[in-house]
């Protein structure tokens, strides 16, 4: 193993979105998801702090493509916040497929924040729904505890992992991206735009830690 950044206790590790849904069987598989799993229950080990995100959707989200007739996953349609792409229906709370990935062990993560409960808006980052305004609640946690940089990690790279990488940038912290515990969906070179979009802005990529 190589070495990456040195952790220290004004860390917090961001586990993102780890659930049955995007891993390989689920309704929304992101390729290789589950490999993310053990290299995410190890890195987990070296931080003290450590908070989960839950991608959480009510029956009839409207970022499922099943309520815009006619419409097809990964199509992109127009909604009250702006561009929204369209998904298969996945993380219906409290189904099978919300569940975090049943070998993600993280015993002492703090926090699990759930996001995207509201039916009219998706929410991809930890930190702010897709209408880029309504607050999470999770940086003034984060604050609060003392903690001033974000570890993220988890499903899917170029989704909620990036959008929650650049909103913790966006609000102060220092923000680092471990790419080895983190896997995409793709949509048209969305993979490679992520890690522009993360260097210009100032987020560091590294492959371990
Ligand atoms: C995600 C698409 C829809 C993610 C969540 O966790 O990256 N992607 N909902
Ligand atoms: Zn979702």
């Amino acid at each position: 193993m190589g070495s990456g950044p040195t952790i220290d206790d004004r860390d917090v590790l961001l586990v993102v979105d780890v659930q049955n849904d995007f891993c390989p069987g689920g309704a929304l598989p992101v390729h290789d998801g589950d490999a993310v799993v053990p290299v995410v229950t190890r890195l987990a080990e070296k931080f003290r702090h450590v908070a989960l995100t839950q991608d959480w959707h009510p029956p009839g989200h409207h970022s499922f493509a099943s309520v815009h007739g006619g419409r097809k996953p990964y199509e992109q349609v127009a909604l009250s916040y702006g561009p929204q792409i369209l998904w298969p229906d996945h993380c219906v709370q409290e189904t099978a497929g919300a569940a975090f990935h049943h070998e993600l062990t993280i015993p002492h993560a703090a926090l699990v924040l759930r996001k995207g409960f509201r039916r009219e808006i998706d929410s991809y980052s930890a930190f702010f729904e897709n209408d880029q305004t309504t607050p999470t609640g999770l940086a003034g946690y984060l604050r609060e505890r003392g903690l001033s940089r974000v570890v993220v990690v988890g499903l899917a790279l170029d989704f909620c992992v990036r959008y929650s990488a650049e909103d913790a940038r966006k609000v102060g912290f220092d923000v680092i991206v471990v790419e080895d515990g983190c896997r995409g969906i793709d949509v048209d070179g969305s993979i490679a735009a992520t890690r522009r979009e993360l260097t210009q802005q100032g987020v560091r990529l590294v492959d371990t830690m």
